[in-house]
């Protein structure tokens, strides 16, 4: 009498977790030879799960190898979403992008940072969700070295806690944070507030010195009001190109007190160093259309035309 399947897969993921590399596919190896040699049905589907494990190790064994785990940047700005195993960063990630990423009702669902691009105050946003933070990360536990060497790149990051947890894991997670020497402007989401027992007040108390964002994904408001709060932390300045009155769509995102010049850099290179002047329009100029030297700094929503 063969084992339940349902049985044998909670056996299977069990002997799994946190097995990586050979270890893990002599385990996947092991696993397919005891089961039940049925051509279809459950046990069909058990042992096409186990074939994509070994290959999924593979590839994962490869990259880790290659890489250690840098996240390629893209977008404008990069945000970390930091915080406790199961705060609901992947599902945060996910709401706010188009990513399919796995989630789950138990700690350390993600392994590696997952990385996603999203919209944020029109401009492209890549947000990475660094897993598996622990006390002691700083000291190296749980590989926390390397994590937060990706966390380090970052240029904000953004705190996920449950609203309904108590705000000591937290606490301990910052401190691991500053004693890596990291420093980064940050937000505190409040995550799950739709739950019943959600005390976004006592997380605001301990943590009076981060804006605190409620969030849930099966809120959209939340989630807009969370992209409005990104953006401000970003405090990224937006600029509108202009080519003889047509101005273009998407603006160029560039550090606050950036100059005509970095406008300039921003389209080429070589405009920047070759440029005369600049006509400006809109919050930084005296009057439409005045006429800009390549020191001047741009505020947010300008547009500019770069005169060659
Ligand atoms: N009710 C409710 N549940 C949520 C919300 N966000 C996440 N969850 C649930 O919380 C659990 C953990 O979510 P994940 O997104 O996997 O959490 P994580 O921080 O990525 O967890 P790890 O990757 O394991 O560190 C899952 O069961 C989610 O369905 C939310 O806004 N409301
Ligand atoms: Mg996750």
């Amino acid at each position: 009498m063969p084992m339940p399947h349902r049985t044998f897969v909670q056996v299977a993921k069990r002997r799994l977790v946190g097995k990586e590399g050979t270890e893990r596919v002599r385990i996947l190896r092991g696993l397919i030879e005891e089961l039940p040699d049925y051509r279809s049905g459950p046990y069909a589907d058990i042992r096409k799960w186990l074939h994509g494990e070994i290959d999924a190790t593979r590839v994962r064994a490869k990259t880790i190898h290659r890489d250690s785990i840098a996240v390629r940047r893209e977008g404008a700005a990069q945000v970390a979403l930091v915080g406790a195993p199961n705060a609901g960063k992947s599902s945060l990630l996910q709401a706010l992008s188009n990513i399919q990423i796995k989630t789950g009702d138990y700690a350390f669902t993600t392994t590696r940072p997952v990385a996603a691009v999203t919209a944020i105050g029109g401009v492209r946003v890549q947000l990475v969700e660094i897993p598996g933070l622990l006390e002691g990360a700083a000291k190296d536990r749980g590989g926390g070295r390397a994590l937060l060497g990706v966390l380090r790149n970052a240029d904000a990051m953004v705190y996920c806690h449950a609203a309904s947890a108590p705000p000591e894991i937290l606490a301990a997670l910052q401190r691991e944070v500053a004693a890596a020497g990291i420093a980064l402007p940050a937000l505190l989401a409040a995550t799950k507030v739709d739950e019943e027992d959600a005390r976004v007040d006592r997380l605001a108390v301990a943590f009076g010195d981060l804006e605190v964002v409620p969030v849930s994904v099966l809120d959209e408001e939340s989630l807009e009001r969370f992209r409005e709060a990104v953006w401000r932390l970003l405090g990224l300045v937006r600029v509108y190109l202009r080519h003889g009155g047509v101005v273009e769509e998407e603006p160029l995102a560039l550090e606050p007190g950036a100059t005509v010049e970095d406008v300039a850099d921003g389209i080429h290179h070589e405009l920047a160093a070759s440029f005369r002047a600049a006509r400006l329009w809109g919050p930084s100029a005296r009057f439409p259309g005045q006429r800009v030297g390549r020191t001047h700094v741009v505020a947010d929503l300008d547009e500019v035309e770069i005169l060659h």
